[in-house]
């Protein structure tokens, strides 16, 4: 690599509270929908769960030195509601503000901005049970009094917020996949919940704005390009609708405040579109002006081919990492997911495509117009430690390549504001447990006092900061 980067360029790395933070019921916090779903039976991998998970709460020192030896200029984390308001709406817990006022202040001082996500999927159990959390539109009014609670809180101090990390995920796997909680099946559901989740965007941004906050405020989403298996027609319509139900179906609302026309109208024929209420028309469109970044976080491309009507559904996900079992799946009548002979995978069958970041950068920038910021990228592993090290040069070339893609996209036109890796430590994923890491750090989770261990690629990236990416 011999690039350079804007100065101001954030080099960053992520996290997520759940992921981290363990220390679930300290300090008065209250339980979330992952703190109860990953006591039942058969829900995680082999029962793993974020009760103690990184211990970065306890140990948020520690951490904040080792990102400092790094040199990193950003680190993006995010806030778990329950540890401010247990309930999920009124009491407020001044423990848990101080917790992060404290890894702020860490951040600062040792010169890293720190990226705050207001949601990354824990919700208050409270909410889910009273009244379906994102089933109902009531979850506008308790997530904006909560994220009023943190801008007033922390605005002096953050410049830069993501409102909601990945909503079309939470949503697919919590109400289509059954995967996260609550665990349904029902696609309707998916789409209402979703809509539900740019509601909530809209008027998180707009309150933003409105009282004036200084910073610059978006929300993540989980993006994955796609491309046609062949030239033939029957592919080509099958990425195109691809395009209409997922990846414009997905951002335009977010972010142009409007669904694509036939996406919208597929789903609506159906059945399955989501209500859209004059109001929301006014305030998406209004909110999505003023939104002012788009977050993407970036693992893989898909390769898409034609499905017909009694075709392949949605298939398990390979969360064991046992390799090989690249299955294919999809949506009857609309697109197939299918193996790419020319791109490498993950253990856990994640298609490795460095130039599938820079060409999503560039859709997305040409569709929106808008600055982007690099929320998540990063490859999943078996590490292993021989002699106190971890040599992990498959993600020294994993990062290497999709940090080229960044500079080849800004060549390209693109406004990219910043690329953070996932993730800094090692840390718990959602449905692989802990045997998948992401690291720079490596988290020895088979010793009590849960050591850190710096990696080869944590080397790497300390020089690619300090020479601003040419390396
Ligand atoms: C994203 C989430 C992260 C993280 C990452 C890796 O979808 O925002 O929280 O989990 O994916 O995913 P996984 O752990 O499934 O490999």
């Amino acid at each position: 690599m011999s690039n350079r980067f804007p100065e101001n360029f954030l080099f960053g790395s992520a996290s997520a509270a759940y992921q981290v933070e363990g220390a679930y019921q300290e300090d008065g916090k209250g339980l979330s929908i992952w703190d109860e779903w990953v006591k039942l039976p058969g829900k995680t991998f082999q029962g793993t769960n974020g009760d103690v998970a990184t211990d970065h709460y306890h140990r948020v020192e520690e951490d904040i030195a080792l990102m400092k030896e790094m040199g990193l200029k950003a680190y993006r984390f995010s806030i778990s509601w329950t540890r401010i308001l247990p309930e999920g709406r009124g009491r407020i817990e001044r423990k848990g503000l101080e917790f992060y006022h404290k890894l702020i202040d860490g951040l600062l001082e040792n010169g890293i901005e720190p990226v705050v996500t207001i949601y990354h999927w824990d919700l208050p159990l409270a909410l889910q049970k009273e009244y379906g959390g994102w089933e109902d539109r009531k979850i506008v009014e308790d997530f904006t009094a909560f994220a009023k609670i943190l801008f007033d809180e922390f605005h002096k101090k953050v410049k830069y917020w993501i409102v909601l990390n990945e909503p079309n995920i939470f949503t697919q796997l919590g109400y289509f996949m059954a995967l996260h909680p609550p665990g349904i099946k029902d696609m309707g559901m998916y789409l209402k919940t979703y809509h539900h989740t740019a509601l909530v965007h809209a008027y998180v941004v707009k309150l933003f704005k409105e009282k004036g906050y200084e910073g610059k405020i978006g929300s993540s989403i989980a993006y994955t390009p796609g491309y046609a298996k062949t030239e033939d027609e029957k592919d080509v319509e099958a990425q195109r609708r691809y395009y209409e139900t997922v990846n414009h179906y997905i951002m335009d609302i977010y972010f142009k405040g409007k669904y694509p026309s036939w996406g919208y109208a597929y789903f609506n024929e159906r059945g399955l579109a989501p209500k859209i209420l004059p109001e929301d028309e006014k305030v998406l469109v209004e909110s999505a002006k003023m939104t002012d970044f788009i977050g993407i976080n970036y693992y893989q491309s898909a390769t898409l081919a034609y499905n017909g009507e009694d075709g392949i559904g949605v298939s398990d996900f390979n969360v064991s990492g046992e390799k090989g079992n690249f299955r294919e799946s999809g949506i009857p009548g609309l697109y197939r997911q299918v193996y790419n002979e020319k791109l490498k995978y993950t253990d856990w069958d994640w298609a490795i495509d460095p130039d599938g970041l820079r060409y999503a950068l560039v859709e997305i920038s040409e569709r929106f117009g808008k600055p982007i910021l690099i929320s998540e990228n990063g490859m999943g592993a078996f590490d292993e430690v021989s002699e106190g090290k971890v040599q992990d040069g498959y993600r020294i070339d994993y990062i290497r390549e999709h940090i080229k893609a960044c500079y080849d996209a800004i060549g390209e036109g693109v406004d990219l504001m910043g690329y953070c890796t996932w993730s800094f430590t090692d840390l718990l994923s959602w449905l692989n447990g802990y045997q998948k890491r992401y690291g720079f750090v490596f988290v020895d989770f088979e010793k009590e006092d849960l050591p850190r261990i710096r990696k080869d690629s944590f080397y790497f990236y300390q020089d690619v900061i300090k020479t601003n990416g040419e390396n």
